[in-house]
């Protein structure tokens, strides 16, 4: 045996050959041809079995029901590849080259992705180079995957957008919602760390089996996984779907200036529609909330990622017009690879502008669409950005460098593929229709050359990974993080920082790409 992962099943004598039979309940095309899998039942058990069968079948997989010469891939959960060769010993089988030894896991990922993904490192069963039952022994032996500690930092988790969880993390990001409402901070924070940790796991939740080991699920969280597993529903999250406050929060936050003072105050008058709202005399509405309702149909309307480009063309032109030398990162849910955002943000900085060229630039620029009607909203806010001053000890502090909160006026022909950004008529006002723009909020940030590692940091998000960051440099490190600084606590210095890995190394933690910090 010279691979270090792959067997191959010898002679046999017990077990009947059941060459081809694909067993099953119910008949499924055949997707991928080359695979044959086996999924052993031991330590997983036949339910388990049964469903990942099923679920791997109706994915296009050949699933066999028994061990055969044709098997080419063998499956095992809380299996070390030691255990998997003594129980084919077991069988009577010997195994050699071909045959593939795989952790659960891979075939998760083949089910998330819907067909085979590439075997990695982490996915194979690798044997001990000192284990007395040995025909995989490789140079590279590493160890057995074993289930590996989940944090209760997000940002010591890896979360990319393919979430297993939907289900549940949809559950407990409306029961977040509606404590946010409410101003139950503490059950709020209880549900969000629920929702983040859930989307970090590599499998989906089939049993209360699944939970065990998870760190954040309190007791209240458990018996809403157990409801959604027994029900395929959380009678929690029906009661709070029907619930008059949280309709009437939902629907008035969702209009760009109401925050959770106004929607109170509505509700507290009576409101329950916009419609209402609007056309009632006595109410005052800020100039955002005005903009909020002028173009609220495109705002409520996702912005695309075409359009996100778009709009990213649309900054670069003109801060470049400006400062030649800027540099212009699209940040938020778009740089985590997000497909959709409610709106688009921007970094900028500029290694050579002088303090007063960089206070003019967000000035200069919205000028210069105010100039070509593009700017339909703007709300600039300038820099309290001072050096040396301590990172805030507020986990959801804003920062304090320039920005504006903007609406642009994005046109269709600035987008590929233009037809896809446009709202289709019927789901807009008449009087909009067919205007040949949309609506987008775009935020543009400023920030000193020398903040921008932390910055980028800190305007990539996700909140809730922004939030585990400061927590962790808090209660693990003993060092304060904020979109500006770093500072150790300990040895009293600000810690300085060229990209964003240099952050994550200053705080000890393994570098999490943009994609993987979806939390
Ligand atoms: N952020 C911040 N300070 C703020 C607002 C936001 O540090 N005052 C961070 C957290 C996430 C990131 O900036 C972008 O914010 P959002 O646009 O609200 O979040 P998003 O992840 O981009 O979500 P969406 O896709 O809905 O825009
Ligand atoms: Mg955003």
């Amino acid at each position: 045996m010279d691979s270090p992962q792959a067997v191959h099943l010898g002679p046999r004598k017990k077990r009947p050959r059941q060459m081809g039979s694909s067993g099953g309940s119910m008949p499924h095309d055949i997707r991928f041809r080359d695979l044959v899998l086996f999924i052993l039942e031991k330590k997983m058990g036949t339910t388990r079995r049964a469903f990942l069968m099923e679920l791997a079948r109706r994915k296009g997989f050949r699933v066999e029901n028994e061990l055969s010469d044709s098997v080419t891939h063998i499956v095992a959960e809380n299996n070390s590849a030691s255990d998997v060769l003594e129980w084919l010993q077991l069988q009577n089988l010997r195994a050699s080259s071909e045959l593939q030894l795989l952790d659960i896991s891979w075939l998760i990922d083949c089910m998330g992705a819907g067909k085979p993904v590439e075997m990695a490192g982490r996915h194979q069963l690798v044997v001990r180079r000192n284990s007395s039952l040995s025909p995989v022994s490789g140079s590279q032996s590493v160890p057995v995957p074993a289930v590996q500690k989940i944090s209760q930092y997000a940002c010591q988790r890896r979360t990319t957008l393919n979430n297993y969880n939907q289900l549940f993390t949809d559950a407990f990001d409306i029961l977040a919602e509606n404590d946010e409402f409410r101003e139950n901070e503490g059950s709020c924070v209880a549900f969000m760390r629920a929702a983040s940790v859930l989307k970090a796991l590599p499998f989906p939740i089939i049993s209360m089996k699944d939970t065990e080991g998870v760190p954040c699920l309190g007791d209240k969280v458990k018996s809403i996984i157990e409801g959604i597993i027994e029900d395929g529903e959380s009678s929690e999250v029906k009661a709070v779907l029907n619930d008059e406050r949280y309709k009437s929060f939902k629907l008035f936050t969702s209009v760009f200036g109401v925050g959770l003072k106004t929607a109170e105050k509505w509700f507290r008058m009576g409101f329950r529609t916009l419609s209402k709202i609007k056309s009632d005399k006595s109410l005052k509405f800020t100039h955002m909330q005005k903009a909020g309702f002028l173009y609220y149909e495109d705002l409520v309307s996702c912005v695309n990622r075409a359009e996100a480009e778009a709009v990213s063309v649309l900054v670069k032109e003109a801060v470049v017009t400006f400062l030649p030398d800027a540099l212009v990162t699209m940040t938020g849910g778009f740089r985590r690879g997000k497909m959709t955002g409610h709106d688009v943000d921007f970094l900028i900085t500029s290694p050579e502008a002088t303090e007063d060229e960089e206070q003019q630039l967000l000035h200069k620029v919205t000028d210069f669409w105010r100039q070509q009607g593009l700017l339909l909203y703007c709300d600039l806010i300038e820099s309290t950005f001072e050096k040396f001053k301590l990172p805030s000890r507020k986990v959801d502090a804003l920062d304090h460098f320039q920005k504006c909160f903007l609406i642009l006026k994005l046109h269709h022909g600035r987008v590929r593929g233009g037809e896809h950004g446009r709202v289709r008529g019927g789901e807009q006002s008449s009087q909009q229709e067919g205007k040949g723009w949309k609506a987008i909020r775009v935020d543009l940030v400023m920030c000193p050359y020398e903040c921008r590692a932390f910055a980028l940091l800190g305007w990539t998000g996700s909140r809730q990974f922004e939030r585990d960051l400061r927590r962790y440099a808090t209660h693990e490190r003993k060092m304060m993080l904020d979109n500006h600084a770093l500072y150790d606590k300990t040895k009293r210095v600000f810690l300085e920082a060229e990209s964003e890995e240099d952050i994550f190394a200053h705080l000890g933690l393994d570098y999490i790409e943009p994609q993987e910090r979806n939390a």
